[in-house]
């Protein structure tokens, strides 16, 4: 049985990408939850990846670590985990390696947090750039390969790497425009988006750094979670 290490879900985008495609293509799995800690969690997570980060995954003796290496080393086994149509693929790992290696402004302006909803106080011209680019993405996959995903009929890798991305858009009011739209509130409906999303408001850990991090892009409308903050 593989074992996925995760940090919390309310916060751990990195984590949701392997957890949420495991789980929506029912590859069995334990997940064990490491609660981010204050500054860096380096020297425990040390104890199970090599990178001091999560996720990272258990298959026996084999440890693969980075979202992208675990998705691609389930890949050989569950080759389902990207489109079986050659361009659909190609279209599917560039956008997913997109995602891995970019859209910075996003990352820093709009930390990860499924609970909290809040007003950006504004959206820089280098954000609304990022903002832009999804949207092109979205749709550019949904209209190439007919949807309702993004490169085709089932839920691949690619929504899995964009899932955090839906997160981001809800909790600070981002747009998504004409297909990406819909696409938006399909991704958050998809089952296991909504089991993670359940588990991430019941969580009671906060971490200051990320609680002062979201706090600072804008105003605080909503916090859904558990206790509020
Ligand atoms: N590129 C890595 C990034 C992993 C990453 O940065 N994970 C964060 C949690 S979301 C982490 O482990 N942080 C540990 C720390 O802040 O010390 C991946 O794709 O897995």
């Amino acid at each position: 049985m593989y074992i996925l290490h995760i940090a919390n879900k309310n916060y751990s985008s990195w984590s949701l990408r392997p957890w949420v495609l495991m789980r929506a293509l029912n590859i069995p799995f334990t997940e064990q939850i490491h609660p981010l800690e204050v500054g860096t969690s380096w020297a425990t997570y040390r104890n199970f990846s090599p990178n001091g980060r999560v996720p990272c995954l258990q298959d026996g003796a084999q440890t693969v670590w980075d979202s992208l290496a675990i998705v691609e080393y389930l890949a050989e086994d569950f080759p389902r985990i990207w489109p079986t149509d050659k361009q659909a693929r190609a279209w599917a790992r560039s956008a997913s390696a997109e995602m891995h290696s970019g859209f910075q402004q996003l990352r820093n302006q709009c930390g990860m947090s499924c609970g909290h909803r809040i007003q950006m106080h504004a959206i820089s011209p280098a954000l609304q750039k990022d903002i832009d680019r999804i949207n092109e993405l979205w749709n550019q996959g949904l209209s190439l390969f007919g949807g309702p995903f993004l490169a085709g009929k089932s839920f691949t890798a690619v929504d899995a790497f964009f899932a955090p991305v839906a997160f981001r858009f809800q909790t600070y009011g981002l747009k998504a425009t004409g297909a990406a739209a819909d696409y938006l509130q399909r991704l958050l409906a998809v089952p296991a988006m909504l089991e993670w999303y359940a588990a991430g408001l019941k969580e009671n850990w906060r971490e200051p750094d990320h609680e002062t991090e979201i706090l600072a892009a804008g105003k605080l409308i909503a916090d859904l979670r558990s206790g509020g903050h």
